[in-house]
């Protein structure tokens, strides 16, 4: 363990990705969650790949289907050439690490130099509209898990945390994707259809368990937030089939080439 607090820790792993990608500044940082994987070859050129094990901070994934690598990639833009971050190793409230490893890749992001974060999941959805490979825009969230990343007398604002600005840049893209609010359960069980139940009536329109307290880090860290869901099932109980692990990777795969490439046209356009 280390006595640093969260900003040093993130200040010393910027250090290190800089060393280790011999990018000195990186503009904006992405999350790729469950079947936003393959968005990272989509961006532009890769011009490092690294381990996350090699950064401070960061550990190994505890999730199939996630991949434990930071990359560095250069944006084919229209301007000057820009360096995204691609954080490929999200760790998860659930896996019981705590709310600083949660939140170290924003804050890393931020202390490397992002001024944006791209944060995408997989996620349940309540639309019955919405079928899994469905792309949706957060407008805003519902934190459930009862954590914070945030420390001490922190009060940040939360007003247009899923920024209005970079909404406006997605659908310049795709005019029709659709907005909805998302709720974070602690999981890593999937709801019971009362909760999903719950979650609707309360306001969500998704269901997922990363993005709310990634978000809240993000803005603390003076990030621009950009969030982006997939949907890769209905939320238990509004069809009445059965949720599985792998129903969710197998319709995040099928979805992956059509978002990624969207995703990519937005990312050039920031
Ligand atoms: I992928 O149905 C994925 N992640 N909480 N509920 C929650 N998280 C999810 C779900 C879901 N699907």
């Amino acid at each position: 363990m280390t006595d640093l607090s969260p900003t040093e820790l993130a200040a010393q792993a910027a250090q290190r990705l800089a060393e280790l990608t011999g990018i000195e500044k990186h503009d904006v940082a992405l999350v790729l969650g469950s079947g936003w994987a393959p968005a990272a070859d989509l961006l532009g050129e890769t011009v490092a790949q690294v381990p996350a094990t090699e950064v401070p901070g960061f550990s190994v994934s505890g999730v199939p289907g996630h991949v434990g690598q930071l990359r560095s990639v250069r944006i084919n833009s229209e301007g000057a050439p820009k360096h995204a971050l691609i954080l490929g190793s999200r760790t998860h409230y659930y896996e019981g690490k705590g709310v600083r490893a949660v939140a170290h890749g924003v804050r890393t992001a931020a202390a490397a130099g992002c001024s944006m974060v791209v944060l995408t999941n997989g996620c349940g959805g309540l639309n019955p509209e919405w079928p899994p490979g469905t792309p949706v825009l957060i407008s805003d969230h519902i934190n459930l898990t009862g954590a914070s990343p945030l420390e001490g007398a922190t009060f940040v604002d939360l007003t247009d945390l899923y920024s209005t600005r970079l909404r406006a840049i997605c659908r310049e893209v795709q005019p029709d994707l659709p907005e909805g609010v998302y709720a974070q359960f602690r999981g890593p069980q999937y709801e019971t259809p009362a909760e999903v139940r719950m979650a609707g009536r309360l306001g969500a329109d998704l269901v997922g368990m990363s993005t709310a307290l990634e978000a809240i880090a993000a803005r603390e860290a003076g990030l621009e937030i950009l969030g982006v869901s997939l949907v890769t099932n209905f939320g238990a109980g509004i069809t009445g089939q059965p949720l599985s692990h792998a129903e969710v990777l197998a319709e995040g795969k099928a979805a992956a080439e059509r978002v990624g490439s969207m995703l990519a046209e937005v990312v050039r356009r920031l």
